[in-house]
């Protein structure tokens, strides 16, 4: 959590230089929720998300140097410097893919988990989505169909109650997100979402459940991004949503929380926080370097990936 949240900082730091040629869109404040997904699944496990990537990326193992050339727009990019921020994937980690398009990774990932039941893989996969991808259409029939099927997928929720500037009053119906999902006969539970440990847990649940044969799960995890829903820093001012709110949030923000934890009980102490900050410190630093050193795509790369009917036969 503490690296997620040190590589976007460095992220934000940096944006405005506009040397990454990417739209941004932070989980800073929402990385409890991708780490204690994480830390259930197994490495062959799938992840998939959507526009909100860094945090599930780096969790599932995705590697950082790939992701910051991505951003920049380099040739050693996750995505081959064709995507950015939005779509990054690793595979070697079971970092499947990422989509700008909200609800697009929903039925990708349920395909994928067909797949999986399919050729009895004992493999799981997971999908996060924000609260605004319960509104797409997808979504319903995603869930309908994982549930017919009873597929090993787990349907990760952060509601982090608003859609860009439109909080979620304007947008749906007064409901429970997760009993929404229930009714289409899926295991569907609320887990507190800065609290890693607690998120862990219901993903283990999740896990075990799509492992067994159970079939999928929805988990709702109430959280907060700190941040704009897009860009660097924050824009709580222009009105949209209460400054006094985020200001109550980051009294829970998960990454003190855990650290608190950590100390009361004596797992952690000042020294050994002191070294993770220098390790991480010196990995983004490195990072950053190898990214902004690494040649841009060629003219020739262009057309590399694309697929189009020869024009002169
Ligand atoms: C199909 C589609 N509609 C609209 C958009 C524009 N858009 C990008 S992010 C976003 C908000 C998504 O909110 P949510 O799914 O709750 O995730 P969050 O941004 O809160 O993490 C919208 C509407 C889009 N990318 N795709």
């Amino acid at each position: 959590m503490l690296r997620i949240r040190r590589v976007e900082e460095e992220i934000e730091r940096r944006y405005n230089q506009d040397q990454m040629k990417t739209p941004i869109h932070l989980v800073i404040g929402q990385e409890a929720t991708a780490v204690g997904c994480c830390a259930a699944l197994r490495e062959s496990d799938l992840l998939y998300c959507s526009h909100r990537t860094h945090g599930v990326y780096l969790a599932k193992g995705g590697d950082l140097r790939a992701m910051l050339c991505e951003m920049h727009c380099r040739v050693n990019g996750c995505a081959g410097s064709r995507g950015g921020s939005m779509h990054l994937i690793d595979k070697r980690v079971g970092m499947a893919g990422t989509s700008a398009i909200v609800g697009g990774a929903v039925p990708i990932a349920v395909g994928a988990a067909l797949a999986a039941a399919m050729k009895a893989e004992g493999r799981v996969v997971a999908v996060f989505l924000g609260d605004a991808t319960v509104e797409e259409g997808v979504t319903s029939e995603s869930l309908n169909f994982a549930a017919l099927k009873r597929l090993p997928v787990i349907f990760f929720c952060e509601n982090n109650f608003y859609s860009v500037q439109s909080p979620l009053s304007t947008r749906q119906p007064a409901r429970v997100i997760h009993e929404w999902a229930a009714t289409y006969g899926i295991a569907a539970v609320a887990v507190d979402g800065v609290n890693v440990l607690a998120v862990q847990s219901a993903t283990a649940d999740a896990v075990e459940r799509a492992r067994t044969g159970g079939g999928p799960t929805f988990i709702e995890a109430p959280v907060y991004r700190f941040r704009a829903h897009g860009g660097a820093g924050d824009d709580s001012h222009t009105g949209y949503r209460d400054v006094a709110e985020r200001e109550a949030w980051e009294q829970v923000c998960p990454i003190r929380l855990f650290d608190e934890y950590l100390q009361d009980t004596g797992i952690l102490n000042a020294s050994a926080v002191e070294a993770m900050e220098q390790g991480i410190a010196a990995e983004i630093d490195d990072a950053f370097a190898f990214a902004l050193a690494s040649p841009d795509p060629t003219e020739e790369d262009l057309y590399r990936h694309v697929y189009a009917p020869d024009p002169t036969r």
